[in-house]
């Protein structure tokens, strides 16, 4: 089954297409010149929806999108759904640095990433929604060169590492977008 995955976030693109591999999906891409509108929503939810219908109104045919963010304790939950626009530059490197400003000092460091996904066929049924979280810690300077986002500060206990210094395939079994993605494909499963 085609679908379209409404994002312009090649490092999502990379995880899903990846995630997908084993799959019946065969994920396509928007074209470059697709704007998307404003993320308005208050929760990941909202904001998937926003993009997965944007995109669906646009070429009708199956289209999954993904809102993602990354909740700090000691942040009461910041950047949340506001991560990929956190600094003003907008930039992953500009938004861990501010991240890491704001918890300098900070012993409590834990932290998760949450995804929220959401999936609307061309078929007509309502949208399919799924969520994945990934615990973690922020760590207190950068590691690791793979991933995306703020990969090189999220600590995984339980491997020892930064999320950055795993493979992109070790991401893809434990993370919050590979957790949502095989939610959805169970979904999916049940309505073909
Ligand atoms: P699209 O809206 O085009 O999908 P985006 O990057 O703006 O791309 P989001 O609005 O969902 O996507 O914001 C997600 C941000 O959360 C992302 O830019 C990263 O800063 C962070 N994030 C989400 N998943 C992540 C991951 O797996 N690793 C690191 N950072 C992640």
């Amino acid at each position: 089954m085609r679908v379209t995955f409404a994002t312009k976030n090649e490092g999502k693109i990379k995880e899903l297409r990846n995630l997908a591999k084993n799959t019946e999906l065969n994920i396509e891409t928007v074209p470059d010149k697709i704007i998307f509108p404003k993320e308005t929503g208050l929760t990941y939810q909202e904001n998937a929806l926003i993009k997965a219908q944007h995109i669906f109104d646009l070429i009708g045919t199956n289209v999954i999108a993904d809102d993602s963010g990354l909740e700090v304790d000691a942040l009461g939950g910041d950047p949340g759904i506001f991560s990929s626009r956190y600094s003003k530059r907008a930039t992953d490197t500009a938004n861990i640095n501010k991240l890491l400003k704001n918890l300098k000092n900070t012993s409590n460091r834990s932290a998760r990433f949450k995804c929220s996904m959401t999936c609307i066929l061309e078929k007509g049924s309502e949208p399919l929604f799924s969520e994945g979280i990934l615990e973690g810690l922020i760590t207190t300077e950068q590691k690791g060169k793979n991933g995306f986002g703020y990969d090189p500060v999220f600590f995984l206990p339980d491997l020892g590492l930064c999320m950055a210094e795993i493979s992109n395939k070790e991401k893809n079994t434990i993370s919050h977008r590979a957790i949502a993605f095989q939610q959805m494909i169970k979904k999916l499963g049940r309505i073909s």
